[in-house]
């Protein structure tokens, strides 16, 4: 055994919990030893969840210094944490293994331990066990931030206490204090692949494109992990525009369809010349008072519409909700508009299904800036929108001769070292009319923090136009 795991006695009121871990997981209080794998912040707010309970438990972390190390120490000084690559005895003493997202369980030591027997459980895994609340799960290629916060301020409009998280930001386990009535789960791919005993009240998989090929062996696999949010007895609610997402429907389970293309539960029908988002026979809202841009995002609507009901929110309170929702920043946001040309962030395109819904928003065309990571991607999937959509490219990254090779001079392509250059480019290609697009289709991590980075990037670039 590892010195310095600890056992805790267990705290009266954290029983239903523990019985709960037990019966799923064979976890347990006296003779469980976890290994959280990943000092990011899930692995922080596994440690949190653990620590209260009172389990035996220890940390490790591939990297030297992760960048949450210092804090780590700082609130839990007595936790062993193994950093600087995988500590083969940690993994080996481990009954149960908590994985971070942003690791694959191909990993070397993982599967080794495996192979011995320990159990992998995921944080979504914990919180399932932890929470007597309606679960509503959100997953797909695009959309998910959106649809999570969409439902988010559908039940805050309807004076429920709802716990935002996951994918989005806030661990899941961070959800659990202070107390709430519903939680909306954004989760990833990566999450779900982990995840074995959700079961939401009610699921949905907006979509799915190509997204994390370096991760997953093909999309075909990336899709049966995404179907995973559907495990249990809950409501589906499915995109009928889909053809991946439609073949998930299961017999025997409640199913709610939304489309913008034809006929469904949820769906877009024009009535005297107006388009309607349509529950049935019913008139929900005009699409027009949907402040956001682009027609993905009344799918978006629809598929918010399709969650709350399933939960027994009311129709009114939800479409308050959605004449009120401003969008997320990076996702479709005008930055500015200088000498007649307009700027838009859309930073959150990290993949191609994102950047082929932007461009299909437009009715001219546009001069789009992309690139970056393709995790994998096939960039001639790209090629039939831009070459639709976009009078010429400014391309930067890692990745951006796979996108100029896929391009192959169908339109102009320039190439720029960096953000400052990119929006100078673009910035001499445009006329007053013009929008200028930032779609990169692909991750931000080879160059940038994160998209946000690189959204703010590009908007600094942008606004320094005007010095
Ligand atoms: N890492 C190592 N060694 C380790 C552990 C992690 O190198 O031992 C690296 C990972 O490869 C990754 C980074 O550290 O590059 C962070 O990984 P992590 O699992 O510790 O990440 P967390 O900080 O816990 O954040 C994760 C999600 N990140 C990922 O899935 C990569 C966050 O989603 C999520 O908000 C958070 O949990 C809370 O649930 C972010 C994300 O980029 C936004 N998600 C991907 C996406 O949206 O495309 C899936
Ligand atoms: P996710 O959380 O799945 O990444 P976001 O809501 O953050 O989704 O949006 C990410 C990107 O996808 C943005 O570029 C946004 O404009 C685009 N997007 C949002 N909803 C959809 C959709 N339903 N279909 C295609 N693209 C979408």
């Amino acid at each position: 055994m590892i010195s310095g795991w600890r056992c805790i006695d267990m705290s009266l009121d954290n029983v239903a919990i523990i019985k709960s871990l037990k019966k799923n997981f064979a976890l347990e209080l006296q003779n469980s030893k976890v290994l959280v794998v990943g000092l990011g912040n899930t692995g922080i707010s596994v440690a949190h969840y653990l620590q209260k309970l009172g389990f035996n438990f220890a940390i490790t972390d591939s990297r030297d210094k992760p960048p949450l190390i210092d804090e780590f120490f700082q609130a839990m000084p007595d936790t062993p944490v193994f950093t600087g690559g995988f500590d083969e005895a940690a993994f080996k003493v481990a009954t149960h293994l908590v994985v971070s997202p942003g690791l694959p369980l191909t990993e070397k030591s993982i599967v080794k331990a495996v192979a011995n027997g320990a159990k992998i459980v995921s944080d979504i895994d914990l919180f399932a066990c932890s929470v007597n609340v309606p679960i509503v799960a959100i997953t797909g290629s695009n959309g998910k931030s959106t649809v999570t916060t969409m439902l988010g301020e559908m039940a805050k409009g309807a004076g429920k206490k709802a716990g935002l998280g996951g994918n989005l930001g806030t661990p899941a386990l961070d959800l659990l204090e202070p107390a709430a009535e519903l939680h909306v789960l954004e989760l990833s791919s990566f999450q779900l692949e982990r995840t074995s005993v959700l079961n939401a009240a009610a699921a949905t998989v907006l979509n799915v494109s190509a997204d994390h090929l370096d991760r997953h062996a093909n999309l075909e696999e990336y899709a049966r992990e995404k179907r995973r949010v559907f495990s249990g007895d809950g409501v589906m609610v499915i995109n009928a525009d889909d053809p991946i997402v439609d073949a998930m429907r299961e017999s025997g389970r409640r199913i709610i369809t939304f489309s913008i293309k034809k006929k469904a539960d949820f769906f877009i029908a024009r009535k005297a010349g107006v388009e309607y988002l349509m529950h049935k026979k019913q008139c929900l809202m005009p699409l027009a008072e949907l402040p956001l841009e682009g027609r993905h995002n009344a799918a978006n609507a629809l598929a918010a519409l399709a969650l709350g009901m399933s939960i027994g929110l009311d129709a009114q309170v939800m479409c308050d909700a959605l004449k009120t929702f401003k969008g997320l920043d990076h996702r479709m946001q005008r930055v500015a508009e200088i000498r007649g040309v307009t700027w838009v962030n859309d930073s959150k395109a990290t993949n191609i299904g994102a950047c082929v819904a932007a461009l299909q928003g437009y009715t001219r065309k546009v001069i789009l800036i992309a690139g970056g990571d393709a995790k994998g991607a096939d960039m001639n999937e790209l090629i039939p929108a831009i070459k639709e959509k976009a009078k010429s490219v400014v391309l930067m990254g890692k990745d951006a001769g796979l996108i100029k090779q896929a391009l192959n001079n169908c339109v102009p392509v320039f190439s720029a070292e960096n953000m400052a250059q990119a929006v100078q480019i673009s910035a001499g290609l445009a006329a007053a009319g013009d929008s200028v697009l930032l779609s990169p289709a692909c991750a931000s991590l080879d160059q940038y923090k994160n998209y946000q980075d690189r959204g703010d990037q590009f908007a600094n670039a942008v606004l320094g136009l005007l010095a």
